[in-house]
């Protein structure tokens, strides 16, 4: 990407749907029976992952540009894929799709692309084990490929040593059809999507503190599913509204649902202008958000509010660079075993552009406001990184060069597009 330094940015921004919950839908509906009609899905290639591993595991699914319907066959309603099944770059396909073939009365192998098969798949071979489940890295190495034989599965009470929705959500999946109630508890509450949408296709789950129980289901219901746009993908327009001198976004209709609001405490934290407008309460919460040219100042982020934004920490690296002083990220060590390890990536690209960041065990530390100039910046395959340093090119001299800027496609196709869209003065 090319990209020269600018004097300002104004408009508006529609953000796509919600890349967790379009995942959700998709799983739920399959399961549950009756067509489940799904608006504002993210056709972004994760999600569209999720929908091929349906297919190939028996559901009919119409793709449209206005909307998916799901053909739902019921909770006992999949069949043997002929096949192994490929879940692309998609953590949250690989991990919620287990949950829910640990319990099928067929064999199923599932894999991913190079860096799916780096993941770590332990965290939820354990409980899906504890539970019953057949469920074997191939390799035999703790990664996909996952070989899983359904099994007949009981309830556990499980404590989970990391905060992770996908965790949660693959042991919630297979509570679902044991012969018993199931818990999950979390150190710290992680994204709780899951749990919402479960409970509106008809199952039973109740959350107390940190720990959701399901009850086992005889079935779910079809619903009628409206993704609010994605507050991660959002994350970026904060960013450059705020850091871009002379700008003013606003970005309408952004889920914000206070599992995942973390940017916007930290923005405020920060010292950011932005003001929440048009919210709405009914289901998954949305407002617009509007962001202004702040004088933001560095923080210290850490502890509980990690989970609720912890795919927005690469973004929150660029606008600690761009503030004065200090920001330190603690408690982060999860960045270490996503698409990249964001850790890493993050320090040798922005230190590449003049700004002055260490990476620590669990974290980060930026020293802020060092100018920026160009760089060649590589994005590692990972969507959240080109998108990061897209906005970090804004902010510098020169031109940035993303290798591998066509990874967007993994959670935001249109992401250049909607930044290009953008009045720039
Ligand atoms: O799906 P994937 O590849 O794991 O995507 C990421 C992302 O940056 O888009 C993480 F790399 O988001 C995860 C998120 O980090 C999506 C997710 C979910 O939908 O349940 C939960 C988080 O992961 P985890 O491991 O904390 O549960």
């Amino acid at each position: 990407m090319n990209t020269q330094k600018i004097k300002g940015l104004r408009g508006e921004v529609t953000i796509p749907g919600d890349k967790s919950i379009s995942h959700r839908a998709v799983m739920f509906g399959a399961l549950a029976k009756g067509t489940t009609e799904v608006r504002n899905f993210l056709q972004g290639a994760d999600c569209l992952s999720t929908i091929e591993c349906f297919r190939s595991l028996g559901i009919e699914i119409e793709n449209t540009p206005e909307k998916i319907l799901i053909h739902g066959k019921g909770l006992h309603g999949l069949s043997a894929p002929s096949d192994i099944l490929d879940t692309g770059n998609s953590g949250t396909t690989t991990r919620l799709i287990s949950g829910i073939l640990s319990a099928q009365p067929f064999e199923t192998t599932l894999t991913g692309d190079a860096s799916i098969q780096k993941r770590p798949m332990k965290r939820i071979m354990e409980p899906l084990s504890m539970m019953g489940a057949d469920i074997v890295s191939v390799n035999g190495n703790d990664c996909a490929p996952l070989r899983i034989n359904g099994k007949p599965l009981h309830g556990i009470n499980y404590s989970s040593k990391v905060a992770s929705a996908q965790v949660k959500s693959a042991i919630l999946l297979a509570g679902l059809y044991a012969d018993g109630e199931t818990s999950v508890t979390e150190p710290v509450i992680s994204r709780n999507h899951s749990e919402i949408m479960l409970n509106y296709f008809g199952a039973e789950v109740h959350t107390t503190g940190n720990t959701a129980t399901i009850k086992p289901q005889p079935n779910l219901t079809a619903q009628y599913v409206n993704v609010p746009g994605d507050i991660s993908s959002a994350a970026y327009f904060i960013a450059a509204g705020l850091c871009v001198p002379n700008s003013e976004i606003l970005i309408k209709n952004v889920g914000i649902n206070p599992t995942r609001d973390g940017i916007i405490k930290v923005a405020l934290a920060m010292g950011g202008n932005l003001t929440l407008l048009n919210e709405n309460h009914d289901g998954e919460p949305t407002a617009d958000i509007l962001v202004k040219s702040s004088n933001l100042h560095g923080i210290t982020i850490e502890g509980d509010i990690i989970p609720t934004l912890i795919d927005e920490l690469p973004i929150i690296n660029i606008m600690a660079a761009a503030a004065d002083g200090t920001t330190i990220i603690k408690d982060a060590a999860e960045l270490k075993v996503k698409e990249s390890n964001r850790i890493d990536v993050m320090v040798e690209n922005l230190n590449a552009m003049g700004a002055s960041i260490t990476g620590t065990d669990d974290g980060m530390i930026i020293e802020g406001g060092k100018p920026l100039h160009g760089a060649v910046i590589d994005s590692y395959a990972d969507h959240r990184i080109a998108m990061s340093f897209a906005i970090a090119a804004l902010l510098a001299d020169d031109e940035t060069i993303i290798k591998g800027r066509d990874v967007v496609n993994i959670s935001y196709p249109t992401f250049y597009e909607d930044l290009s869209k953008l009045q720039v003065i």
